[in-house]
């Protein structure tokens, strides 16, 4: 073999090196395997071979028992076949492209996801593959610790479904103290808010049979026929977010039916003058109303202007456009508006189509709108000009009227009430770093490396204010003034409740950054939950991240399974699971995927 690759170079019988002597041989091949093993050394161990690493391991590594793609049990034959079924026929998913980004998920799951299972079953098990690895920093960015950090997170999830299923089945979250069902006043009839929002998480995270019996309570028990008020909102984004990510996962048509069904009970909300939607609706009568705290009866902006990404993939899997047509109609009102100072307040009349209240916020009431309209640019395969152009110029208002520096340097974004700076910045703002880093490729000239910094200064922001406290997990609002930095003052604001937006950040941040202090930072959150949030039954909510004493709020919040974990999970695994080339996350954490050019171009021409 060696001689026919090498003819001509040398080492045939008759050449110089066939008549050398035998010391000088022994020489030449020492040196030969010297340098071999020099290269090899080279590819793994220095720092920047890491990528050749990972190509060197991934491509090697042998297909495991679980893997969607594979043929050993789960679901994946049934990913597989669903993708095959659906590019046989001229719908949606075809439309979509979706053969591809299904195949996509599981090449990403085979790596990712397929992985951590077979890295249970080497480890015989999640007690063991929980024990939090012992390693330092530097070495946490090896693959082996990675995964058994993903084995964590993992670990996590289960415990957290296993007492929901055992203790709160079938109602919307666990009270994990009192060990019984917890009842928000955000669903109102409805039930199941925790099981609808965990079936991708147990999806992407290979939890099989957990989802199957999650899939069999959808079929059988999802009952929208309710006689309660809901909100919108939350209801958009945890439901049918929901249903629509486990539909694109899964292939399930029940998950789509269920999620159009739903759709259109929530319609009624938008039959208000402007078109902007009632934040409550009862889906029996299709009554709908506003809180009666907001501002002059107005609907709040980050709860109209947080339905758009759901509302479009409902008309993708439905084909029917009054779907897409009722969030375009939000976005052409929001875009006629004269604004102050280019800001969008939270507060906006459905009956007049005027501004309430000049209160500005990118946490809490405005938060998830700006989310939107870049994710909206992302999710129509860079189309959607009108979302693009709105996202930057708004960006542009919040950095010149709301971005501010602490004392010690620290980067925050305040709130705007009518012109004055409250300098505080709630635990939902930091989800704004992870959205500044997303946005940064495409914004104007000049300013794509300044948002990524921005993005950065954030990001350290938001980790301070866990750091700077005893439990190591952030309050839910923190200040800048009276000698504050990063810490909140008022004991109302000073609880945590299991919330994901920083930890979203440094998922973000990881992917487009890989700067492992990302990783450290997500690895010190799981391990304050641990240590603080989880208790007998369940995690729980705290009321004072100051205090290591433990004062739980007796509430398992259905978005800690829906995003606190996925984002946890992400952040430790290859970046090819829900790339984000090819999914865009709703606000409550569901992936859905980019609607390639064509089908777009159809959702806006429906519009004109
Ligand atoms: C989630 O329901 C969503 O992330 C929403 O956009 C904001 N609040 C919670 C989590 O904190």
């Amino acid at each position: 073999m060696i001689r026919r690759l090498c003819s001509g170079c040398g080492l045939g019988p008759g050449s110089r090196f066939g008549s050398a002597r035998l010391s000088q041989r022994f020489v030449f091949l020492l040196s030969l395997s010297a340098l071999v093993t020099v290269c090899f050394g080279a590819i793994f161990f220095l720092p920047d071979a890491l990528r050749l690493r990972r190509f060197f391991l991934l491509s090697s590594e042998p297909q495991r028992a679980g893997d969607p793609a594979g043929s050993g049990p789960g679901l994946g034959p049934r990913v597989v076949a669903a993708a095959a079924t659906s590019s046989g026929r001229v719908g949606p998913l075809r439309r979509l492209g979706l053969d591809r980004v299904r195949q996509g998920v599981t090449d990403g799951e085979r790596r990712a996801t397929g992985e951590a299972d077979g890295g249970a079953a080497r480890k015989g098990g999640p007690e063991e593959a929980g024990a939090p690895p012992s390693a330092e920093p530097r070495a946490q960015s090896t693959e082996g610790v990675v995964r058994s950090q993903r084995e964590k997170v993992k670990e996590m999830m289960k415990f957290a479904w296993d007492n929901y299923r055992r203790y709160a089945w079938g109602t919307n979250e666990l009270k994990p103290l009192s060990k019984n069902g917890h009842a928000s006043g955000l669903f109102g009839g409805l039930s199941g808010a925790t099981i609808v929002d965990s079936l991708d998480t147990l999806f992407i995270m290979g939890l099989h049979e957990e989802f199957r019996e999650a899939k069999e309570w959808v079929e059988n028990n999802l009952d929208f026929n309710v006689n309660g008020e809901v909100s919108v909102f939350e209801v958009t984004i945890r439901f049918v977010g929901g249903l629509l990510s486990a539909y694109y996962l899964s292939g399930d048509e029940i998950f789509k039916m269920k999620a159009i069904e739903l759709g259109e009970k929530l319609l009624p909300a938008f039959n208000t003058p402007t078109g902007i939607p009632w934040a409550l609706i009862n889906l029996r009568s299709g009554v709908g109303r506003n809180w009666g705290w907001a501002s002059g009866g107005s609907s709040i902006l980050a709860e109209f202007g947080t339905l758009h990404l759901e509302f479009v993939h409902l008309s993708e899997v439905s084909g029917i456009p009054k779907f897409a047509e009722k969030v375009m109609a939000i976005r052409k009102v929001l875009n006629r508006l004269e604004k102050p100072h280019g800001l969008y307040p939270n507060y906006l009349s459905p009956v007049t189509g005027h501004w309430g209240q000049h209160h500005v916020s990118i946490g809490g009431l405005g938060d998830s709108f700006y989310e939107y309209l870049i994710k909206a640019w992302l999710m129509s395969d860079k189309t959607d000009e009108e979302a693009k152009t709105m996202y930057y110029e708004a960006l542009q208002a919040i950095e010149t009227n709301l971005v501010r520096k602490s004392a010690s340097g620290l980067t925050y974004i305040a709130e705007w009430r009518g012109g004055i700076l409250d300098h505080k910045m709630g635990h939902l703002a930091c989800f704004s770093g992870g959205m500044l880093a997303m946005g940064a490729d495409d914004a104007p000239t000049d300013l794509s490396k300044h948002y990524m910094e921005l993005a950065a200064e954030i990001t350290i922001t938001c980790h301070e204010s866990y750091k700077r406290s005893a439990t190591k997990l952030g309050p839910e609002a923190f200040r800048f003034d009276g000698g504050a930095d990063a810490v909140a003052t008022r004991m109302n604001d000073k609880y945590y409740i299991l919330r994901p937006e920083v930890v979203e950040t440094y998922m973000h941040m990881w992917r487009f950054t890989h700067d492992p202090r990302y990783r450290e930072w997500g690895w010190e959150a799981v391990q304050a939950l641990e240590q603080h949030c989880r208790v007998d039954a369940g995690f729980s909510g705290i009321r004072d991240v100051y205090s290591t004493l433990p004062h739980h709020d007796d509430v398992q919040q259905s978005f800690f399974l829906a995003e606190t974990l996925k984002y946890l999970y992400v952040l430790f695994s290859e970046d090819e699971l829900l790339s984000p080339e090819q999914w865009v996350f709703n606000t409550e954490a569901h992936p859905l995927p980019v609607v390639r050019r064509n089908t777009q171009e159809q959702v806006i021409t429906n519009d004109q």
